[in-house]
């Protein structure tokens, strides 16, 4: 067991849907959190994270930041999945390392596994197949953080550990429809159809891909119970061991909203792999269990998406 208690953890990321969860989540433990702002830290500079770090010196580090974003948004924004990505993930283990740092956890995606990989999805699956094309850049970098985070635990014995969430949705997603993953994407186009009385909402693709989606604060407290539970060079899933249908989904929201309009597809838009259910036993063996389901977290994250949006009408970037 690693003990929290009285340790200096450092949430990089903290802005983000999973760094503000893990903040949330970390009021609960002894523990004393720190941040860094964007604008004073620029994470993809090497010197500005080594300075952070060698100013703050924290015993415990998570790095939930990262360039993330939906199928769309991968295909647009190429550079900065991949060299933004690699920069930030690589900066700070070397700094972590330099300094001391007692334990980092490092966050990847269920993308990084080959897109026909059999499901569930168990953690050697890694590496074993070509990766699907619509999220590939994001992949490789989530890939080479494992790969770092292992080779610093073999050569120089650091307890750097990985962890791999599956589709995550909550409170701070993102909402911008260009950008954001199928999840906000629904809730939002789907209010917005039944506020305007639109006949019909769009979804993008087939509906049939089948996707595993775990509520942000499920994620940060499974995520904590692996930093005080597991020390393996290999990474670890975190999901929820059940998927469902993206036409399934946006039934379920159009319910939960109240829209009463027909549903229909749009097949010029990619489908993604299609299907990317992890196994989450290793997860389960460690004694953690989810607690929110589908249905109540979307009932959730829509209140949230209500909230805001009443408080920043224009701004749904999250
Ligand atoms: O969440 P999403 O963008 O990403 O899309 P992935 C999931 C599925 O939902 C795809 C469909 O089949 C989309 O075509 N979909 C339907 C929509 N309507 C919409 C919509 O309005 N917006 C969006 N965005 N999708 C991501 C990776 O893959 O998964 C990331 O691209 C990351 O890098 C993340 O790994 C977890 O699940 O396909």
């Amino acid at each position: 067991m690693f003990s929290l208690t009285g340790k200096k953890v450092w949430v990089a990321g903290h802005r983000g849907m999973v760094g503000s969860a893990l903040i949330r989540r970390l009021a609960s433990e002894a523990c004393t959190v720190v941040t860094a702002e964007r604008a004073q830290v620029d994470l993809i500079s090497q010197e500005a994270t080594h300075r952070f770090v060698a100013d703050e010196q924290p015993q415990v580090v998570i790095i939930a930041a990262a360039k993330v974003g939906g199928i769309a948004a991968n295909a647009r924004y190429p550079v900065d999945f991949l060299y933004h990505n690699l920069m930030i993930q690589s900066n700070i283990m070397e700094a972590s390392h330099k300094y001391n740092v007692q334990k980092l956890l490092f966050l990847g995606s269920s993308c990084i596994y080959p897109k026909f990989a059999p499901q569930p999805i168990t953690e050697d699956a890694l590496l074993t197949g070509s990766l699907e094309p619509t999220n590939e850049w994001y992949a490789i970098a989530k890939i080479a953080g494992i790969k770092l985070a292992q080779a610093y635990r073999i050569q120089h014995g650091r307890d750097f550990i990985s962890a791999m969430p599956t589709n995550l949705y909550g409170p701070c997603d993102n909402f911008d429809l260009e950008t954001s993953h199928v999840m906000p994407a629904l809730i939002r186009k789907i209010h917005e159809a039944k506020q305007n009385g639109s006949p019909n909402v769009t979804v993008w693709g087939t509906g049939t891909p089948r996707r595993e989606f775990m509520h942000v604060d499920d994620c940060a407290d499974a995520l904590i119970h692996v930093l005080h539970h597991y020390s393996e060079l290999e990474h670890i899933n975190i999901g929820t061991n059940q998927d469902i249908a993206i036409s399934e989904l946006a039934h379920m929201i159009a319910d939960i909203v109240g829209f009463r309009g027909a549903i229909v597809h749009d097949h010029s838009k990619p489908d993604g792999t299609p299907r990317k259910l992890m196994s989450s036993e290793r997860l389960r063996h460690l004694g953690w269990e989810p607690r929110v389901s589908l249905k109540q977290g979307i009932n959730h994250t829509y209140r949230w998406y209500l909230d805001q949006s009443q408080q920043a009408p224009n701004d749904h970037d999250g």
